[in-house]
This record gives structure tokens, C-alpha cells and sequence, in this order.
């Protein structure tokens, strides 16, 4: 070999170390961040300074996850008042939720605007330290949505205890910071009749499990009432205020008690009185002044309107609720229409309508209207300018709750660093962290469960089967006129070969077994095909 080619040779070999090492992508894609050198192998330990005034659940999240010691790689952590971190808090982002990180040689640090954000620092440590060589990194990030997660809110099974468990480390790690709970199955919520009544104590007791669980993992729990089935105006006992308007105040204390400091009112797929948008922001009124505000620590309401979407939308509801409901209730709205990704002009216009900005009910990957489909391709559509006019981004999930973290993981990239979000590479990176073992077969499943046909709703999705489809259409093609050919007979077994070994694949995959469970019946017909 001549000594050019030596020594180009070398180089390459140079750039792909340090290439391969900073391969890290942490997701949700920071605001900005810029790596350096190698700075640390990572077997050493590590030792914590500023534990004890620093965010107590970013502090147990690094205890769980590192070997710690008194020795080792120092880790400095605190929110910016705190004394360990006093000389970084200048580094800090100006948003709630910011952080910055820095990893050198023997040091880290993380600085939280606030709690959470040194508990998304961590977070975004954890992604990096999970290569073995640590590069010297500086990070400074934030969200462009306040409000970031889902509304499990679909028609269906709701989410089982231990779901919603799983769901809530899972925001945890990817930054979502909301999770609304109106499962229209759950009579207690109240579609049905029952939201006036307490949950029996076995479910209460439940609830406050899972309340806890979302704010260790700084989820904010979203209790939301869906009253409009059989709500009544009327003030019967003539003290001057609607007996269901006190109702929903109490059922409001009781999930108080269970730790709620966030609440919703749904009036959502409802008709007949509970449709009146002056009593409805007379509720909503009547709930600010009279829970929200006498609490210090509950966050301002949420509202489902009736006409929740465009396409639904006539007269004059909207600008009733613009005009006479509290400025501060936040207001959700779908898009267009009931089932559709969200663009700039339907804010333009939405917000205009109800004098703020809207809170995003997306519905999507929801299924309840197609369930024979599985929505698992790339989470595409929602434009990438829209964050300032945004109060929330949150998505309407499958009941499926592993399957839906395809689309959530893209969900909360998109939602954190909008303008930066890239549809397909976020999907390739979210069946990446989900199923890291066998993403390949992943993905070949992903692939084929995109489109969910035609529907009243009339969403659909690009890019169903395309490896397929290439190989397919043109054996079809030639097989239409009478001719096909050994090659193209084997590149299409090759396919079905693909879904065979994709099915069998995740069949026997114990890395979660919550998510098989979910999938099969698609992988069955997979491979029955
Ligand atoms: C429901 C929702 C359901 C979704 C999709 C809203 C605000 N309400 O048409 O519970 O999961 O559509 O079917 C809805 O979207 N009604």
C-alpha cells in the first residue's frame, strides 16, 4: 500500500472513532449541543455533589441507574438557586423545563431552570452514558411546547394500571411532561353516568399510585370529568349556583385528595343541553374562581369544547367560550377536522375564534374507528412553525399502549424541538429505543402497519409496504401480461420470507413481552400471509 493511501487510511479510521463515539443522539433533538474530545471511559464511577438540595427525583433516577461512589467521575447537580451549582447558572436557558449540561474530562454538570429540567439534564446524561466512550459535550436545551404528552381519551379497553406505569417512565425518558386521563370507558370519568360519584376505594387507591407515579417521572396529572351526557343547568336547592356545577367541584376535592392538581372538563361527542356553551363557561367560571383559585397549587382548567374541530364547528359556540370563559382555561381543539394533523392556518384560525392558543388534542395514533389497523409508521403532517401559537400538544393513543409509542416517541421530539423534527429519522430512532434488540424486525413490521384505509374519518397514511409494493407491482406488471421470471418469483418470496422472519423474530423476543402480547394478532396474519 502506498503511503497515501496509508495514511488516508489512518485518517479514516481516525474520523470514524471519533464519529462512531459521538453517535449518541439524544432524543427528544436538544436546542443545542456541541461535542468535544473523548473525555471518560465509561466503567468508572462516579461520586454526586449537590444531591441534597438538588431535584430529589433526578437524584434517585442517577442513583438507580450508576454505580455512585465517593470516588470517580463528579457529578454537580442543582436547580439554579442552589449553592453546588452557583457558578453554571448563567449557562441556563431562560424556559421553564431548561438545563444544561456539560460533560469534561473527570466532570459533569447539570443545572435545572427548575426540577424538571434538571430531571431532563439526567435524563439526557443517561442516553449518553449508555456508550461505552464518553464524549466531552456541551448541552443547552429547553421545550417549544409547554405542555407536552398524551390524552388517553379513545374509545376501548382503557390502559391497565401497569400500562400506565410503563407509560409514565416512558415520558420520563423522552421529556412529556402531560398525561390527561378521560378514558371514555371509565364510568367514574364519566360518559357514562357515573361522574359524580367517588371511585370505589380499591380504584382510589389506585389512582393515587398512579398520580404518584407520573410526578415522580415529572408528569403533571390531568383528572378530566366528562359531564355532558346528563348534566342539568338548574339550580334546584335555589342557593343561586347550579347544583352539578357544585357536584363537579367535590368530585374535583375527592381527586384532590388523590394527589390530582390538574383537571379537565370534557364536553366532547355529546348533544342535548350539556351543549351550551354559556353554561359550559359558566362551569368552567364557576370552577376557576371557585376550586382553581382558592387552591395555591392547582394549574389553570382544561376544556374539550362540543365542537372540538373545525368541520363541527357553526354559529356561535366558539366565540362564546372566547368571550365569556375565564381567559386562563385552556382549550382543546383537533384540527379541521375530527381525525387530522395540524397546520399553521388551522391555528391562524382557531385562535382567533376562542382569544388564545388552542391546546392540541392530535388523534393520532388513536385506532378506535379503525381497529383491525395498527398505526405504526412515521408520525408526519403536523406543521413545524406552529409552537408559539400552541398552549399543549397532546396525543389521543391506541389502546394499544406499547404499540403507541412509535408514534408518541416522534410525538414528544416533535412537541420539545419542533423545527428541528424529521419524521422519518425520528421513527427509525424510536423502533430503535423501543425494541433495541431486534429493531430490523421491528421496523419490517412498522412498515407494513401504516395505512389505516379508507374511513368517515379520511386520514391516510404514505408509505404502506413500500419495499413490499416496489417488488409486488412489478411482478404484478409483468405477471398482468402474461410473462414473469425466476428473479422476480425470488425477490417476492424474499419478501414474504421478510414477514416470516419478522413474526418469528418478535415472537420469541423477551425484551417486552407487554408489546408482543399486543402486536400478535397482526404478526399471525403477517405471517399467514
Ligand atoms: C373523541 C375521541 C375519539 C376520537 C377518535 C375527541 C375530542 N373525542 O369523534 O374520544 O377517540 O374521536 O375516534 C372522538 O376527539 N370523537
Amino acid at each position: 500500500m502506498g503511503k497515501i493511501k496509508l495514511l488516508l487510511l489512518l485518517l479514516f479510521c481516525s474520523l470514524t472513532s471519533i464519529i462512531l463515539a459521538q453517535q449518541v443522539t439524544i432524543s427528544p433533538i436538544p436546542q443545542t449541543i456541541s461535542w468535544g474530545e473523548k473525555a471518560f471511559e465509561n466503567t468508572t464511577s462516579y461520586f454526586l455533589t449537590g444531591s441534597q438540595t438538588a431535584d430529589q427525583d433526578a437524584v434517585k433516577l442517577l442513583q438507580s441507574k450508576l454505580v455512585l461512589n465517593t470516588t470517580g467521575v463528579e457529578i454537580i447537580i442543582g436547580e439554579k438557586e442552589d449553592s453546588a451549582v452557583a457558578e453554571y447558572i448563567a449557562e441556563v436557558p431562560d424556559f421553564n423545563e431548561a438545563y444544561f449540561l456539560k460533560i469534561e474530562t473527570g466532570r459533569i454538570i447539570i443545572v435545572g431552570a427548575d426540577e424538571s429540567g434538571t430531571f431532563y439534564g439526567v435524563q439526557s446524561l443517561l442516553q449518553i452514558l449508555s456508550s461505552p466512550e464518553v464524549m466531552s459535550v456541551t448541552i443547552k436545551d429547553y421545550p417549544n411546547v409547554t405542555e407536552r404528552g398524551i390524552i388517553e381519551g379513545y374509545y376501548g379497553n382503557p390502559y391497565s394500571h401497569q400500562a400506565r406505569q410503563r407509560l409514565f417512565r416512558f415520558f420520563g425518558e423522552n421529556k412529556m411532561n402531560v398525561y390527561i386521563y378521560g378514558p371514555k370507558d371509565d364510568p367514574y370519568h364519566g360518559f357514562g353516568t357515573k361522574w359524580r360519584d367517588p371511585y370505589p376505594s380499591a380504584q382510589a387507591a389506585q389512582m393515587k399510585e398512579l398520580i404518584d407515579a407520573a410526578h415522580q417521572n415529572k408528569v403533571n396529572f390531568v383528572w378530566a370529568v366528562h359531564p355532558g351526557n346528563n348534566i342539568s343547568w338548574t339550580d334546584n336547592n335555589s342557593d343561586g349556583i347550579v347544583d352539578d356545577f357544585v357536584a363537579c367541584k367535590n368530585k374535583f376535592q375527592l381527586m384532590y385528595d388523590l394527589g390530582v392538581r390538574s383537571f379537565a372538563v370534557f364536553f366532547d361527542d355529546i348533544g342535548g343541553v350539556g351543549a351550551d356553551p354559556v353554561n359550559q363557561a359558566k362551569m368552567m367560571n364557576y370552577l376557576t374562581t371557585e376550586f382553581v383559585n382558592k387552591k395555591t397549587d392547582v394549574s389553570p382548567l382544561l376544556l374539550c369544547p362540543t365542537q372540538y374541530n373545525k368541520s363541527w364547528s357553526s354559529g356561535t359556540y366558539l366565540s362564546i367560550l372566547g368571550t365569556q370563559m375565564d381567559k386562563s382555561v385552556r382549550i382543546m381543539w383537533t384540527g379541521n377536522s375530527v381525525v387530522d394533523m395540524i397546520n399553521k392556518s388551522d391555528m391562524d384560525w382557531i385562535n382567533a375564534q376562542i382569544s388564545r392558543k388552542a391546546y392540541i388534542w392530535l388523534n393520532y395514533p388513536v385506532t378506535d374507528y379503525c381497529v383491525d389497523h395498527l398505526l405504526m409508521g412515521p408520525t408526519y403532517g403536523n406543521d413545524l412553525n406552529i409552537a408559539s401559537q400552541l398552549s399543549g400538544f397532546t396525543a389521543n393513543p391506541m389502546e394499544y399502549a406499547e404499540a403507541s409509542k412509535v408514534a408518541l416517541y416522534s410525538i414528544a421530539d416533535y412537541s420539545w424541538n419542533m423545527s428541528k423534527y424529521n419524521s422519518n429519522s425520528s421513527w427509525q430512532r424510536g423502533i430503535k429505543y423501543l425494541m433495541p434488540d431486534n429493531y430490523e424486525a421491528y421496523r419490517v413490521f412498522c412498515e407494513n402497519n401504516i395505512d389505516l384505509g379508507p374511513t368517515g374519518h379520511g386520514l391516510r397514511r404514505t408509505g404502506e409496504s413500500a419495499a413490499f409494493k416496489t417488488v409486488s407491482d412489478a411482478f404484478m406488471t409483468n405477471f398482468t401480461a402474461g410473462n414473469y421470471n425466476v428473479a422476480q418469483i425470488n425477490a417476492l418470496s424474499e419478501q414474504f420470507q421478510r414477514f416470516i422472519n419478522s413474526s418469528n423474530e418478535l415472537s420469541s423476543s423477551t425484551y417486552n413481552t407487554y408489546l408482543i402480547e399486543e402486536i400478535k394478532p397482526w404478526m399471525d396474519v403477517f405471517s399467514l400471509m
